[in-house]
């Protein structure tokens, strides 16, 4: 029996080494692109944590996408597996997105408004939908996928290592490959330069035996890989994708990557689609992209025909190598730290053993633990910062559902746009942790929709304005998509926020001037038209509401027992029209400008159908009427938006509404998917219960957190991010109260958890254009130096004592316990 064991084990073994043999060197794989990644070496590793606070860092390669690292300059992005014998790169650009720019709008939606509007009135939800889901439906009902650019493959013949490291360091925006094999060091390093748009990987060892690899680029569907005519160093990835418009005229993108070879000393050639580097001591890729897509002013005119991809790829890489390796390496550092360098996070201390472990090993600990440790804390929220940076850059495009990496040809929803709530969230944390150039792409976006959400409104709702759905693409699709939970005229509405911010944060009078009012003002021309007085009969008769109305996305009961998602007047409407309107209030007063605007929003205002407390439940009624939800847990939690992003519910300001709030949230729990737990998080912040805020910081990180510190929905998505990292300032910092002089109150450590309770930030932004360092003991805050950029009047406190002064632009401010001077 023993002996029979001992054989099937030993056929085992052998069987498992032959499937290993057969795994071909990733530069011939002919398999089909997944999410998994197999390198053939043998890997050991007892290697130490690498330098830098900020440093995410593996002992082993990745084994899918999701463990890969993500570098990006906005415009060009890619994940980097770490592989030795079999290294995998995936990569994107940040415009290959499928489709094509159309009219979605269905011109018989208008004449059908009124009976729509009728039926939810008269309590006849479920006709109501028929008839909206017949008339008012986007045509087509979707958009189309951003895509993967492609894949760089590559093999070594280094087979058998040790001491084996991975890591990404945020600080300088580097991934480092570093292993020994045959006593001699490997490295890789790999960035991706905002200055020179290029990804640079560069190759050293030690080992006398120097660098040799094959190469190849690829990808999953409508491309060709070939060499550059006349440069043996270089390969090239071409195609278009193939979408066709409805008369058969091919729509899509031309797109091209591109890679070449800098090698000291040794071979380069290109045979077959493989690049082969022989026996170089030392060897630096570059590697660009680039599609025919006209930029976001032009979105409407389609692919641009005058762009040739590849060209612009090898005249990319043509500049920077004229560049020394340190001179790319040194302007990409300086670049990122512009931005990267201007928040620090310091919170207590952190054990020593548990410093040492890998990320992925911190992750398990908070698992089993049931709280992060304090340095992986300090570590996610600044990988929000890093991801921010990575995925959205002034000039290029903003940040989609999963930033800008994206391994499929459909990623999960698209990895579009989506204004219900996600694409938003993206955006939370550029104001506060002092990125508001990046807020930059997300306001282009919001310009290009003018135009086509404009006829939207017409052609649907006979409105003037502005108005964007529930999703949105690179095209301008602006119509309601997927299905009638898409009929959502909402997102421009809350879009308009986010200009707002940028300047309540900035106080940049030229941008609320130029940029911000016209947009706000554009969008809340729509919804000046579009609300209706609610009738007798109805909960709140003779106010203004939405109609149709939807409370993303979650569904409720009819008093018959049939469910729907479709009624008038859902409270989110209502706190986000009270949020638009309130702000072009404020920007005509600022701008001297549009006093009949001004006039009819304050009327608006006036008969805007109020929040409301449920007499059975004492939460936040989610719909005009008292409706049971379907799914009490459900992952929006859309009717608070007055708390947060929202600051029309607060505890001083509307404490019965705060508390009413708080009983929301606890019947919604505390689970949910990644971006709902970082909104959570962000609203018991504004409850100012950091205690409650960090166990569901605590969840996000032990169970909906991937080993490479990305959000997962479950799957990938990066708002949960943003949402976080957003959150982990906002429990340090809150500054959206605002006096009748329009200055803003920084209310210091609002929300701390007492998980959190010794520590230190530097350069936090306030609304008001104040920038914040400070110190705080056992929850008290012993140290605080704020700067002025604007020279507003400054107002702080932290829950027991205030500061007020006067302040000059360029002033500092250095306050000490108990905020004295
Ligand atoms: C909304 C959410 C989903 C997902 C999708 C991208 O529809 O309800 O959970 O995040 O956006």
């Amino acid at each position: 029996m023993k002996k029979n064991l001992a054989i099937m084990f030993l056929l085992l073994v052998s069987c498992a080494v032959c499937a290993q043999k057969e795994i071909p060197p990733a530069s011939t794989r002919i398999e089909k692109i997944s999410a998994n990644w197999f390198d053939r070496a043998e890997i050991t590793s007892t290697a130490p944590k690498p330098d830098g606070q900020y440093t995410l860092w593996y002992q082993q390669p990745a084994k899918v996408w999701e463990e890969a690292l993500p570098l990006g300059n906005g415009k060009l992005g890619a994940m980097v597996f770490g592989g030795v014998a079999d290294e995998r790169i995936q990569l994107n650009e940040s415009t290959l997105w499928d489709g094509y720019p159309l009219d979605p709008n269905d011109p018989s939606s208008l004449e059908n408004l009124p009976e729509v509007q009728r039926l939810l009135f008269e309590g006849k939800n479920n006709e109501a939908v028929k008839l909206a889901e017949q008339h008012m439906m986007g045509r087509p009902r979707g958009v189309k996928p951003f895509q993967s650019l492609g894949e760089l493959w590559f093999d070594t013949p280094v087979m058998s290592v040790s001491n084996y490291v991975r890591s990404l360091d945020l600080s300088t925006a580097v991934t480092t490959t570093r292993f020994t094999a045959d006593g001699a060091e490997y490295t890789r390093e790999a960035f991706i330069s905002p200055v020179d748009q290029v990804m640079v990987v560069r190759f050293t060892t030690k080992s006398k035996d120097g660098i040799s690899f094959n190469l190849t680029l690829k990808r999953q569907m409508d491309a060709l890989c070939e060499a550059v005519s006349g440069d043996p160093n270089s390969l090239s990835l071409k195609g278009r994708v193939n979408r066709k418009d409805e008369n058969g005229n091919q729509r899509g993108l031309n797109f091209a990557a591109q890679v070449k070879a800098i090698t000291k000393d040794g071979k380069a050639e290109v045979a077959d689609g493989i690049l082969k580097v022989s026996d170089a001591k030392e060897v630096t890729l570059l590697i660009s992209g680039a599609t025919n897509y006209p930029g976001l002013a032009k979105m409407l005119e389609g692919a641009d025909p005058s762009i040739d991809p590849a060209a612009v790829c090898a005249e990319t890489i043509a500049k920077a190598a004229s560049k020394s390796y340190k001179k790319l390496k040194a302007d990409h550092i300086a670049e990122h730290q512009r931005l990267f360098d201007r928040v620090d996070l310091a919170l207590g201390e952190t054990a020593d053993d548990i410093l040492a472990l890998p990320t992925d090993q911190r992750l398990v600990l908070a698992k089993e633990k049931g709280i992060p440790d304090n340095g992986l804390v300090e570590t996610f929220f600044q990988y929000g910062r890093y991801l921010l940076i990575s995925s959205s850059r002034p000039g290029a495009m903003p940040a989609n559902l999963q930033g800008i990496w994206a391994w499929q040809m459909n990623p999960p929803w698209n990895a579009d746009y989506h204004t219900n709530i996600n694409f938003q969230m993206n955006y939370w944390p550029a104001e506060i942790t002092n990125l508001s150039e990046l807020h930059l792409p997300m306001f282009d976006l919001m310009d290009a929709l003018v135009k086509p959400g404009a006829k939207t409104a017409k052609v649907l709702y006979g409105a003037d304005g502005w108005v964007v759905h529930h999703l949105t693409d690179a095209w301008g699709f602006t119509a309601p998509a997927d299905g009638p939970q898409g009929i959502w005229p909402m997102g421009a509405a809350w879009l308009a926020q986010h200009p707002w911010e940028h300047y309540a944060f900035t106080g940049d009078d030229d941008f609320l001037r130029d940029r911000a009012y016209p947009l706000m003002k554009g969008a809340a021309e729509f919804i000046l038209d579009f609300l209706v007085e609610a009738p007798e009969g109805t909960a709140c008769p003779g106010k203004l509401v939405t109609n149709p109305s939807y409370s993303p996305e979650n569904a409720f009961f009819l008093p018959d027992g049939s469910t729907t998602v479709f009624t008038y007047g859902a409270t989110m409407d209502l706190e986000i029209i009270y949020d638009l309107l309130t702000h072009c209030i404020k920007a005509c007063d600022i701008l001297g400008v549009d006093p009949d605007f001004k006039r009819k929003c304050e009327e608006t205002l006036a008969n805007l159908a109020p929040i409301r407390i449920s007499e059975k439940t004492g939460r936040i009624m989610e719909w005009a009427e008292d409706y049971k939800e379907v799914d009490p847990h459900h992952r929006h939690t859309s009717h608070l938006f007055g708390l947060h992003p929202g600051n029309q519910i607060t505890t001083l300001g509307t404490p019965e509404l705060a508390e009413a709030a708080r009983k929301t949230l606890i019947a919604r729990g505390d689970d949910g998917t990644g971006w709902g737990l970082a909104w959570k998080i962000n609203m018991w912040n504004r409850l100012q219960d950091g205690d409650h805020a960090y166990k569901l910081l605590s969840v996000l990180l032990a169970s909906k957190t991937l080993p490479n510190l990305f959000d997962n929905h479950p799957p990938f998505q990066i708002d949960g991010n943003f949402g976080a990292t957003a959150a982990i300032a906002e429990m340090l910092l809150q500054s959206q109260s605002q006096n009748e002089d329009g200055s803003y109150n920084l209310q210091l450590l609002p929300s701390l958890p007492v998980a959190l309770k010794d520590g230190s930030v530097k350069g936090l932004k306030a609304r008001g254009g104040f920038v914040v360092d400070m110190d705080w003991k056992d929850g008290e805050v012993t140290k605080v130096k704020i700067i002025s950029e604007n020279g507003s009047v400054l107002n702080v406190s932290d829950g027991k004592n205030q500061f007020q002064t006067k302040t000059k632009k360029g002033q500092t401010i250095i306050l000490s316990h108990s905020l004295k001077k």
